[in-house]
C-alpha cells in the first residue's frame, strides 16, 4: 500500500479480508496529533479506502496504580489532543471501561473495518491488544509510534545492555531517524453524531486516588511540550554532558512525562536536536539516552515478561541476590516509612520528597534511591515491589517501560555487569552515601527538599 510510514514500523496483529468500512485509530501510548506515525498511517489506510477515520481513546480508572496527579495530566493534555484533531476534521471520541469490550464495541457500532493502534510493550497493553483483536473480526494493524527504530526492527531478542543494542541501533538511524511527514486535513467526513466530551465531568468521575496531587511546575500538552523543547535545545542540550547528573541544578531536560504520555515524540526531539547546532559531544551524550537507553527499556520489556519482578534479573544477579538473601540487613523500612521518607539517610530522604512533591525525581538520584531499597528491605522481590509501587504512585513519567528497566537496573542488574562483592547486594552494583557526596553538593539537595 502507497504509505508515507516506513512499512517496517508496521505489523499486523490480525488479518481479516472482511473489508469496506471506516478506519479508527485507537489511541493508547502515543497521545498526539504530530509526529504520530500511527495516526499518519490510519490516515493513509483511509485515503487508500476512501474511507472517513476516527480516533478513539478508552480511559480505565485503574492503570498501574496511577493517581490523580497523572490522570490529570493525562486529560488535560487529551483534551488539547482532540481539538487538534477536530481542526484537521477527524473526529475523537472518549470512550471509558475494558478496552476489551469498549473497543469491539464501537467498531460495530461504527462499521469500523481496520483498527490501527500503537505499540507499547507493557503486559497490560498487549493483554488489551490481544484481546480486542481476537474478538474484533477486521484487520487490526500495530505502529510503533513510540521508538525511532521500531522495537521489532531494532532487535529480534533481549539485548544484554547498552552496549549490545546500540550499534544496532545506529545502523537503522539512516532509515529510522527521518523527518515527519505532515498530517493533511481529512478527506472523507465521518458520518453521523460526534458526542462532546465533558472533560471535567470525566475527570471528577474517576475512581482515582486523589491524594497524589496534580504538580504545578509543568504544564501538560502538545503545545507546552514543544515549548519545553524549544527552551532545552536552546539553553540545556549544550552543557547536558557535564550538568545532567549534578542533583543540584537543573540539567536534564524535563522532557519525560511529555514523552512517556506521547505529548511529545522522542523522534522529533532527536532531529530538532540534531537541526541544533550544539557540540557534537553533547549532541552524543543527550541522544544515547533518548534513544539508546530508552530503546533498551523497551526491548527490555517487550522480550522479557518479567521485567518487573526478580525473573527478569540476569542469572548472574539472581545467583549473587540468593547466596546474599540470609545477609543480616543493618536497617529494614517497610513500605510506609519509605513512602514517608522516615529513613537514617537524609539524602535518601530528600530524593523521596522530591519524587512526593515534584512527581519526577532526579536521574541520577533515581539509582541511589533504589539501590538503596534493595539494602533496606527483606529480599529483592520486595524491593522490586516497593520500588515500582512508589516509581508508579508518584511519578509523572512513571508506569513506563523506563521505570521498569531504571529498576530492574538498580536492584536486579539489567543491563549492568558485575561488581566488587559485597553484604546483601552481592555483586550488583553498589551506591554509598559517601560517593554520593563526593560526587555532588548533597547538602544543597538535601536543603532544598527538607
Ligand atoms: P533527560 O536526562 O533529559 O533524558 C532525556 C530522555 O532520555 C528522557 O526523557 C528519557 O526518555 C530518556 N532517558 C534518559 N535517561 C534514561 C534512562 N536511564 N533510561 C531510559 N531512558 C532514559 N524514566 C521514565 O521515563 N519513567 C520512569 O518511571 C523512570 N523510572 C526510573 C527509575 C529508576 C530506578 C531509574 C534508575 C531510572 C528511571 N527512569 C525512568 C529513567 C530516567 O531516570 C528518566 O527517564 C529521566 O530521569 C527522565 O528525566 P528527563 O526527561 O529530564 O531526562
Ligand atoms: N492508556 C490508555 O489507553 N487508557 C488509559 O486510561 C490510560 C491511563 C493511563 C494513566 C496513567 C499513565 O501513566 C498511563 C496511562 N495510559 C493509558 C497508558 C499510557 O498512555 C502509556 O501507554 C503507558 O503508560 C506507557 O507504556
Amino acid at each position: 500500500m502507497k504509505t508515507r510510514v516506513n512499512p517496517r514500523r508496521v505489523r499486523s496483529v490480525k488479518k481479516s479480508d472482511a473489508s469496506g468500512g471506516r478506519v479508527a485509530y485507537w489511541m493508547s501510548r502515543d497521545q498526539r496529533v504530530r509526529d504520530n506515525w500511527a495516526l499518519l498511517f490510519a490516515d493513509d489506510l483511509a485515503r487508500r479506502h476512501f474511507a472517513p477515520m476516527a480516533v478513539v481513546f478508552c480511559l480505565v480508572d485503574d492503570f498501574l496504580g496511577a493517581t490523580l496527579r497523572a490522570y490529570d495530566f493525562m486529560l488535560r493534555g487529551l483534551k488539547e489532543t482532540s481539538a487538534s484533531l477536530r481542526a484537521k476534521g477527524i473526529p475523537f471520541f472518549l470512550l471509558k471501561g475494558d478496552p476489551a469490550n469498549e473497543i469491539p464495541a464501537f467498531i460495530r457500532a461504527n462499521d469500523v473495518g481496520w483498527l490501527v493502534t500503537d505499540f507499547d510493550p507493557l503486559r497490560i497493553k498487549r493483554k488489551w491488544k490481544a484481546r480486542v483483536a481476537s474478538k474484533a473480526g477486521i484487520t487490526v494493524y500495530e505502529v510503533d509510534a513510540h521508538n525511532v527504530v521500531p522495537c521489532w526492527a531494532a532487535s529480534p531478542k533481549q539485548e544484554y545492555g547498552a552496549y549490545t543494542l546500540r550499534p544496532k541501533i545506529h545502523r537503522s538511524l539512516p532509515e529510522f531517524l527521518e523527518i515527519f511527514p505532515t498530517l493533511r486535513k481529512s478527506k472523507h467526513k465521518w458520518p453521523g453524531r460526534v458526542p462532546s466530551i465533558d472533560w471535567g465531568r470525566i475527570l471528577r468521575g474517576l475512581r482515582v486516588d486523589r491524594r497524589v496531587e496534580p504538580v504545578e511546575w509543568i504544564e501538560p500538552g502538545e503545545k507546552a511540550a514543544a515549548r519545553a523543547l524549544r527552551r532545552f535545545i536552546n539553553r540545556g542540550l549544550t552543557r547536558y554532558p557535564e550538568q545532567r547528573n549534578d542533583i543540584t541544578i537543573k540539567g536534564q531536560s524535563d522532557l519525560s512525562p511529555y514523552i512517556h504520555f506521547g505529548h511529545l515524540s522522542a523522534q522529533r526531539v532527536a532531529v530538532e536536536a540534531e537541526r541544533s547546532s550544539v557540540p557534537t559531544r553533547a549532541l552524543e551524550a543527550f541522544l544515547e539516552e533518548l534513544i539508546v537507553r530508552r530503546e533498551l527499556s523497551d526491548n527490555f520489556c517487550y522480550y522479557n515478561s518479567h521485567y518487573d519482578s526478580p525473573g527478569g534479573f540476569p542469572v548472574w544477579a539472581e545467583r549473587t541476590l540468593k547466596e546474599h538473601q540470609e545477609d543480616p540487613r543493618e536497617y529494614i523500612y517497610t513500605l510506609r516509612e519509605l513512602e514517608a521518607a522516615r529513613t537514617h539517610d537524609d539524602l535518601w530522604n530528600a530524593a523521596q520528597r522530591e519524587m512526593l512533591r515534584r512527581g519526577k525525581m532526579h536521574g541520577y538520584m533515581r539509582m541511589y534511591w533504589a539501590k538503596k531499597i534493595l539494602e533496606w528491605t527483606g529480599s529483592p522481590a520486595e524491593a522490586m515491589k516497593a520500588a515500582i509501587r512508589l516509581n508508579d504512585r508518584y511519578e509523572l513519567d512513571g508506569r513506563d517501560p523506563n521505570g521498569y528497566a531504571g529498576i530492574a537496573w538498580s536492584i536486579g542488574g539489567v543491563h549492568d555487569r558485575a561488581w566488587g562483592e559485597r553484604p546483601v547486594f552481592g555483586k550488583i552494583r553498589y551506591m554509598s552515601y559517601k560517593g554520593m557526596k563526593s560526587k555532588s553538593d548533597i547538602d544543597a539537595y538535601i536543603e532544598r527538599y527538607s
